[in-house]
């Protein structure tokens, strides 16, 4: 009996695992100090747990994760939030662990976490797609701009998308982060759409999102079938007020206005491990 086979049959596959082809994986982790916990804990285990903990955290010690960035969270639903990232889940899992069996496990209670992976957004324009969008918003392929346009953006490419896969952390202090679908409404689903018209609607997305270069940076991670959103939007800003005034502005945006709902907001401030640990009198 014939059976469907797969492709050019197994040995030809690459070997399975649980890294991704292209990306990291990434782990939002927040806290909640547990204060009769922390009562019960003795000084000097406490001040044992203290330096565990700050070299869990530690961004320059072996092994840590390719990505680490430790922030205080602002309001009750968590005290301290750790941002990771790595090509190996495991090592993204062993800081979860790690804290779990520290002297101040039991003090710090995981209150949420948001589990992504890195992606290059199928919307990113490729060149010949950007030099289709140019001339249709009206600049003439024989006009000089249009070659000067082309190349820059051909020059910016490469490394955006590397900051999409690899990311750095930005240089700011203020961070947010919320999980976000768009919505399958009957009236208003943005999966039955056509490629060519939420591309336009993301295009109108990345131009409200570019006035905001140098203030905000942000990071869209994927989480489809691996959190109950379907992406995580983290974003980083130069002072406090950009963050509200970003998330402001793209509400009008269509892609959000009519096709995007919100998760739980957390916005924290970045800082050292030890400076954390100091903040949270543990
Ligand atoms: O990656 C790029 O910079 C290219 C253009 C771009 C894409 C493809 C872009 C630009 N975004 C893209 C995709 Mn975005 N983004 C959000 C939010 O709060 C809200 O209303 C929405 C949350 C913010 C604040 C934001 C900011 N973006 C996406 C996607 C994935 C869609 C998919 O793949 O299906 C989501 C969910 C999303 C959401 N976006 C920008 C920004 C900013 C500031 C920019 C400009 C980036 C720059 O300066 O280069």
């Amino acid at each position: 009996m014939n059976r469907p086979t797969h492709g050019h049959g197994a040995q030809q596959l690459p070997d399975p695992t649980i890294k991704l082809t292209e990306g990291w994986h990434c782990l939002h982790l927040y806290y909640t100090v547990d204060q009769s916990q922390l009562n019960g804990v003795h000084e000097h285990q406490r001040a044992e747990g203290r330096e565990q903990l700050a070299e869990i955290l530690n961004p320059d010690r072996e092994g840590a994760p390719t990505r680490i960035q430790t922030s205080i969270i602002s309001g009750s639903r968590a005290d301290l939030g750790v941002m990771i990232m790595d090509p190996d889940p495991l090592v993204i899992d062993g800081v979860k662990q790690a804290t779990r069996a520290s002297r101040l496990g039991a003090v710090l209670k995981p209150s949420w976490s948001f589990v992504s992976i890195t992606e290059i957004s199928e919307y990113v324009p490729t060149l010949e797609q950007y030099s289709e969008r140019l001339q249709r918003e009206g600049t003439d392929p024989s006009d000089p701009a249009f070659e000067a346009k082309l190349n820059a953006y051909g020059q910016r490419l490469p490394a955006m998308n590397k900051q999409r896969q690899y990311p750095d952390f930005p240089p700011y202090p203020v961070v947010s982060f919320y999980p976000m679908n768009k919505i399958r409404d009957p009236h208003a689903n943005w999966f039955s759409l056509p490629f060519s018209r939420r591309s336009a609607l993301m295009a109108e997305h990345a131009t409200s999102g570019i006035k905001f270069a140098g203030r905000v940076s942000q990071l869209i991670t994927a989480s489809t079938g691996f959190d109950d959103w379907e992406w995580g939007v983290t974003l980083w800003g130069r002072a406090p007020e950009h963050i509200k005034e970003i998330v402001y502005t793209m509400r009008f945006d269509e892609a959000s206005a009519r096709y995007a709902e919100f998760g739980p907001f957390y916005i924290g401030y970045v800082t050292a491990p030890e400076d954390a640990i100091k903040h949270l009198k543990l």
